[in-house]
């Protein structure tokens, strides 16, 4: 099976993988912090990673770099609201990466098509009822806990294992709280509470992260690698000179590349052109497979 043969109603359709353009609205975003911070260079950089070919734009206003603390809700809400409402204006369709229930809604109101909550329902409760309601996509990502300490939860006897399951848990309780399961998007959360080698091994045995223990499995399945510290630590130097993240764009393409064949639904990437480029060449190699 291949992850983008399920496709989520409402969003884009392509007989490829979906790349999904990433506009963090942070002063401290672990990749590209600070370059969009202000709403008017936010805007134009949603607007350029749309016209190099994004399907989606992902519009975030809080950091989830290993270690960050939260910020306050009133203050996400000042960071994404205008740059969501101008883009969708714009005829952008717009995701919202977002834990909280209230910035999700407004980010809806102003016109955003799919709701990217990396801690798949944990961090809000009030999330699944306002997903069932707007029977909107939703991304549901494994999550551990909060950035501040994540990385101590990176523990796993088996971390495939471990991450199908805890996302079948979450998958189950979603549907048990109203959720169609055919708004229901899956990702492995590369780098949350993941050692490097726990990416490593998520994204080798990608295909098996659709098949989830539940009845409507296997589910689309979203990949976020783009700038991630697990490639740029395999590309330093030596161990404790890891790579800067702009300097990772090449070798995200060529994950692109490879989790476009292995069935994914859509990449989040920093750089659009080369991860646009790379999942029309791995449909087209698709299209010769017997
Ligand atoms: N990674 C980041 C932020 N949001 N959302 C999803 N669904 N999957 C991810 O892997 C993911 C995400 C952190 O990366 P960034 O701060 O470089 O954007």
């Amino acid at each position: 099976m291949t992850g983008h043969a399920v496709r989520p109603a409402g969003l884009p359709v392509a007989a490829r993988c979906l790349v999904m353009g990433v506009v963090n609205v942070t002063p401290d975003s672990f990749s590209d912090g600070g370059r969009w911070f202000g709403p008017d260079d936010a805007i134009a950089h949603g607007l350029e990673l749309a016209a190099a070919g994004a399907d989606i734009v992902d519009v975030g206003g809080e950091s989830t770099r290993p270690g960050a603390l939260r910020i306050s809700e009133d203050e996400e809400l000042r960071r994404v609201g205008p740059v969501v409402a101008a883009l969708a204006e714009a005829g952008v369709v717009v995701s919202i990466d977002t834990m909280r229930v209230r910035v999700a809604e407004q980010a809806l109101g102003a016109g955003a098509r799919l709701v990217n909550d990396v801690s798949g329902g944990l961090a809000d409760p009030a999330m699944a009822g306002l997903i069932a309601e707007t029977r909107v996509p939703y991304v549901v990502m494994h999550w551990r806990g909060h950035s501040v300490d994540m990385q101590d939860r990176a523990r796993y006897a088996d971390v495939v294992k471990e991450v199908t399951a805890e996302l079948t848990d979450r998958v189950t309780a979603l549907t048990d709280a109203g959720i169609d399961p055919a708004q229901l998007i899956v990702d492995p959360g590369l780098g949350f509470a993941k050692l490097a080698a726990h990416s490593w091994t998520l994204l080798s045995r990608l295909r098996e992260l659709s098949c989830l223990d539940h009845p409507a499995a296997p589910f689309p399945v979203l990949v976020g690698a783009s700038r991630k510290g697990f490639i740029a630590r395999l590309l330093g130097a030596d161990p404790a000179t890891p790579r800067s993240f702009a300097e990772c764009d090449d070798a995200t393409v060529a994950l692109t590349t490879y989790a476009a064949l292995a069935g994914a639904w859509c990449v989040r990437a920093h750089a659009v052109p080369g991860n646009a480029d790379a999942v029309r060449v791995a449909a087209r190699l698709a299209e010769e497979r017997p």
